[in-house]
């Protein structure tokens, strides 16, 4: 009996302890947030509200690693209320590709995404030339999309001893556009709300240890 608790915990945390970077959403049904509700207090915030992006982002689109920055704020911006996370305008997701560069020692990364559909973006991981994590469609766990409204607010972590976050390519079907927005970056001064798939590990090793102790 104890050998079979056993190994069943090995089972089910393997995956768990597996999992690349820390991914989590927070939805956008308490919209608007503070920068305490969305866990970036002391990180860099680029709000795409003038033509001038904040120090350590670099925006472009292409298909190669070889981010050329070539944000355009008359271009790239669309304005919408509706869909900003702050303000009145929001960067917009249109190429098959969009690049998001970060400064070195970059740890976390958030923006809020709006009028996104459930079946196209995914976000890649880049560190050099290599793409070093995919989260192949990411969003399909958070819900709550829909063209027109605000999705859910997007958070990735660099956990210890994982590489930088260097880049993060958006990748959209031509036909199904999103837009982002509020963009956080850098090191973050909180941890982001845990995941309910670590809770359950955690819940699960406690009563594992209860039963191997009681055993
Ligand atoms: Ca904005
Ligand atoms: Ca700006
Ligand atoms: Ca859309």
């Amino acid at each position: 009996m104890r050998k079979n608790t056993i190994v069943f915990a090995v089972f089910l945390m393997l995956p768990l302890s597996l999992y690349a970077y820390n991914i989590s959403a927070i939805s956008a049904a308490g919209f608007p947030f503070s920068n305490s509700d969305l866990n970036i207090d002391g990180m860099e915030i680029e709000d795409f509200e003038d033509a001038t992006l904040a120090n350590g982002l670099n925006v472009g689109t292409g298909d190669t690693v070889n981010l050329t920055t070539n944000f355009n704020f008359n271009t790239d911006i669309v304005n919408s209320s509706a869909l900003a996370w702050d303000g009145t305008n929001s960067l917009g997701v249109t190429s098959s590709f969009t690049w998001l560069e970060f400064t070195p020692g970059t740890r976390s990364v958030a923006f809020g995404v709006s009028d996104a559909e459930s079946t196209t973006p995914d976000i890649v991981l880049f560190n050099g030339s290599t793409a070093v994590s995919v989260f192949n469609n990411p969003f399909s766990s958070f819900g709550g999309f829909g063209n027109g409204v605000r999705n859910f607010y997007f958070r990735i972590d660099a956990q210890e001893g994982e590489a930088d976050i260097e880049r993060l390519r958006l990748d959209i079907s031509i036909n199904f556009p999103m837009t982002i927005d509020r963009v956080a970056f850098g090191v973050a001064t909180t941890p982001p709300i845990p995941e309910p798939s670590s809770f359950f590990a955690l819940l699960l090793s406690g009563l594992i240890l209860f039963k191997i102790r009681k055993n």
